[in-house]
C-alpha cells in the first residue's frame, strides 16, 4: 500500500448505496456514481493508481492491463464469483491478490435457473405476450401447449454450489437429476440429491430433457457445447444458460434452435454481451435475459459485503478469504 493511512481503493460501477457508504467509512474509495463503464484508457489509469481494484464482469482485466499496473495495486477485489474476465496468472505473475465473491449468488442464480426452465417449457413470455397484443381470444384445449417437467430428466454441466442448488429446487419439481462434472461429487451429496453421474458429457446430452449449463467458464469449458456436442441433443430437449455465455458455442445454438434441432433455450448470459445473436432476437422458443442471475438487492448487498471483507482483510495485513487460486482455474 502507498503510504496514505487508507487505501485507494477504485470501483469501476455503481455499488448498492449500502456499499458505497461503507467503503466511504473504511477506505477512500473512488466511486463510479454514474454507472457509466470505464473503457480500457479508464481502466489503466485506475491500475496505475490504486491500490485496490474493484472490478465487475463487464470489465476485461488482460495480461497487458496487469502488466501496466502502478507497483501499488495489490489487491483485484471483484465484485461477482467469475473471474473470467481478469488474467489471473498474470495478476499472480505480478504478485496481485485476486478475490471474488463465491457462495453469496448461489441461491439466486438457481432460482433464475427454475425460472428459465419453467419459462421455456411452459411458454411464459409467449403467453404473456399474447395477452398484452390484446389477441387472446379466450381458453382453449389446445392453446399455448408447452411441456410437463414433472418426470423429466434434468442435466446438470458443473455441479459446483449453484449446480447443487438448482438440483435441490428441480427435485421439488420432480425432475430427476443427472449431472457432469470435472470430479465426481461426494457419495453423500450425490445420496441426497438422488443424483447420477455421467463421465460422459456427450452420453449424458443425448439422454436429457433439460441441459442446464452451471459449470466457470474458463479455457476448459469454452465452448464445451460445441456444434458437434449441440447435435448430440434430442430435438425435444432444452438448454438453460446462467453461467457464462462462452461455454455453448451462440451461433450454432441459433441455429439449431431455428432449425428446430432441439425445442428451446433459456438464456441469461451471452458470449459477447452485451451483444446477442441477431438469430436468437427472432426465435419464439428462446427466452433472453440481460445477465440478471444475480440480480436482486440482497445479493447484491452480500456480494459487496464480502469484496468489503477481502479488502479489509488485506488491510489488516492478513490473506483475504475469498482470493483466487490460479490453480482452482
Ligand atoms: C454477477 C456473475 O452479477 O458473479 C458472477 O460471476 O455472473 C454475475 O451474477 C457479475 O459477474 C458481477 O460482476
Amino acid at each position: 500500500m502507498s503510504d496514505r493511512k487508507k487505501p485507494l481503493v477504485i470501483v469501476t460501477r455503481k455499488l448498492p448505496d449500502v456499499i458505497e457508504t461503507r467503503m466511504m467509512e473504511l477506505f477512500e474509495p473512488r466511486l463510479n456514481i454514474s454507472d457509466a463503464p470505464m473503457d480500457r484508457a479508464g481502466l489503466a489509469a485506475a491500475m496505475a493508481e490504486a491500490d485496490v481494484l474493484v472490478p465487475t464482469v463487464t470489465d476485461r482485466i488482460d495480461a497487458e492491463l496487469i502488466k501496466g499496473a502502478g507497483e501499488q495495486l495489490k489487491v483485484i477485489a471483484s465484485f461477482g464469483t467469475g473471474v473470467d474476465h481478469i488474467d489471473i496468472h498474470a495478476a499472480r505473475e505480478r504478485g496481485i491478490a485476486v478475490t471474488n465473491t463465491p457462495g453469496v449468488l448461489t441461491e439466486d442464480t438457481a432460482d433464475m435457473t427454475m425460472a428459465l426452465i419453467l419459462a421455456v417449457a411452459r411458454r411464459l413470455v409467449e403467453g404473456e405476450a399474447l395477452v398484452r397484443s390484446g389477441e387472446w381470444t379466450g381458453w382453449s384445449p389446445t392453446g399455448m401447449l408447452g411441456h410437463r417437467l414433472y418426470g423429466k430428466r434434468l442435466g446438470i454441466i458443473g455441479m459446483g454450489r449453484i449446480g447443487r442448488a438448482v438440483a435441490r429446487r428441480a427435485r421439488g419439481f420432480g425432475l430427476s437429476i443427472h449431472y457432469h462434472n470435472r470430479r465426481r461429487v461426494r457419495e453423500e451429496t450425490e445420496a441426497e440429491l438422488e443424483a447420477t453421474y455421467w463421465d460422459s458429457l456427450d452420453q449424458m446430452l443425448a439422454r436429457m430433457d433439460i441441459i442446464s449449463v452451471n459449470c466457470p467458464h474458463t479455457p476448459a469449458t469454452y465452448h464445451l457445447l460445441s456444434p458437434r456436442r449441440l447435435a448430440l441433443m434430442p430435438r425435444h430437449a432444452i438448454l438453460v444458460n446462467t453461467s457464462r455465455g462462452e461455454v455453448v458455442d451462440e451461433k450454432t445454438l441459433a441455429r439449431v434452435l431455428e432449425r428446430g434441432e432441439i425445442a428451446g433455450a433459456g438464456l441469461d448470459v451471452f458470449e459477447h454481451e452485451p451483444a446477442v445473436s441477431p438469430k436468437l432476437l427472432k426465435l419464439p422458443n428462446v427466452v433472453l435475459l440481460p445477465h440478471m442471475g444475480s440480480a436482486t438487492l440482497e445479493g447484491r448487498i452480500d456480494m459487496g459485503e464480502k469484496v468489503i471483507i477481502n479488502i479489509r482483510t488485506w488491510v489488516d495485513g492478513h490473506t483475504p478469504p475469498d482470493i483466487v487460486l490460479e490453480t482452482e482455474f
